[in-house]
């Protein structure tokens, strides 16, 4: 199979006035800040957040040198090969723990994308990927800032919200400059160009979740909860699995996810545990 690392396609590069000029969304994707390379879009976002930037804020990027999972994983993504995007929401209609809800939005609407311009349909994993042939095509890192009344007391709220995806396009996990420099993701990570055997236009995926992530959130806005259909759509629930949470490893079925994203996890006692974060597998 070909290589899959960076061509020269036109249908391949991104830029701010390629983006702009084929947007049909009214806010979200707007203004768009890119990036040949850049440390992390998530990053550079915050700095915009905290100045003031508006809700649907675009940060967006070819490269980053330092893009992060959660837990300050890495996040790899050679030049050319994936779509590296952050949006800002100021969802202070939420309730600050509620901030799960923008991570299932934007995972449905990463998912409509793919279905849209490629025909695939991704699964859904708990927390915050998208799987193809049961390797990892997606992340999304989600990161809140919250902001107290004035008045002490006062109930806080979500100042700010940023949802980074991490999608992989065109590249070859299993090609032999990739193996050899990330050989621990050749047998977990997948891209679209692998799986569909095509180049896959990384502006036509990106226009496509902008505005399935408008419409989503329009739709959040109005008291439409995403949390029946993400869930209905995840991979792991009702199996055995074994969950690596930042406080200890949990054994069990995994039963439900609540409104807030949060896993119940039927232990093997028979009780049930709560788990807000971690990395889940099905026990073999
Ligand atoms: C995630 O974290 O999956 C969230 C990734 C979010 C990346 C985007 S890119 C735009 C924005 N700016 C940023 O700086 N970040 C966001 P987590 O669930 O912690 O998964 C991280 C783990 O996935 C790593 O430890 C690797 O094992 C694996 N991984 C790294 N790069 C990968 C890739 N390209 N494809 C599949 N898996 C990968």
């Amino acid at each position: 199979m070909e290589n899959f690392l960076p061509s020269s396609k036109k249908d391949d590069l991104l830029s701010a006035e390629l983006i702009l000029a084929g947007l049909r969304t009214r806010y979200v994707g707007r203004p768009v800040y890119y990036w040949p390379a850049i440390g992390s879009t998530n990053d550079e976002l915050k700095l915009l957040a905290e100045e003031g930037a508006p809700e649907g804020t675009l940060a967006i990027a070819d490269q980053q040198t330092a893009g992060r999972g959660r837990l300050d994983r890495k996040w790899i993504a050679p030049a050319g090969s994936s779509l590296l995007a952050s949006l800002l929401f100021r969802p202070t209609f939420l309730e600050p723990n509620q901030g799960q809800q923008l991570t299932m939005i934007c995972s449905l609407a990463v998912a409509d994308a793919v279905t849209q311009i490629t025909g695939m349909q991704p699964a859904l994993k708990w927390p915050n990927d998208l799987l193809l042939d049961g390797k990892k095509l997606a992340g999304i890192l989600t990161e809140l800032g919250f902001s107290a009344g004035f008045r002490s007391g006062e109930a806080e709220r979500i100042a700010w919200a940023i949802v980074g995806v991490g999608l992989n396009v065109n590249l070859d996990f299993q090609s032999a400059p990739i193996r050899r420099a990330w050989p621990w993701l050749a047998d977990r990570a997948v891209s679209l160009a692998t799986v569909s055997g095509m180049r896959v236009s990384r502006l036509r995926l990106l226009h496509s979740y902008l505005g399935h992530v408008e419409v989503r959130y329009d739709a959040l806005r109005a008291g439409h909860s995403p949390h029946q259909e993400w869930a209905s759509r995840l991979v792991t629930l009702g199996g055995h699995v074994i969950i690596d949470a930042p406080d200890g490893v949990y054994r069990g079925v995994a039963e439900i996810v609540d409104e807030t994203g949060a896993l119940m996890l039927r232990q093997l006692d028979g009780r049930l545990r709560r788990v807000i974060a971690g990395d889940v597998r099905l026990e073999a």
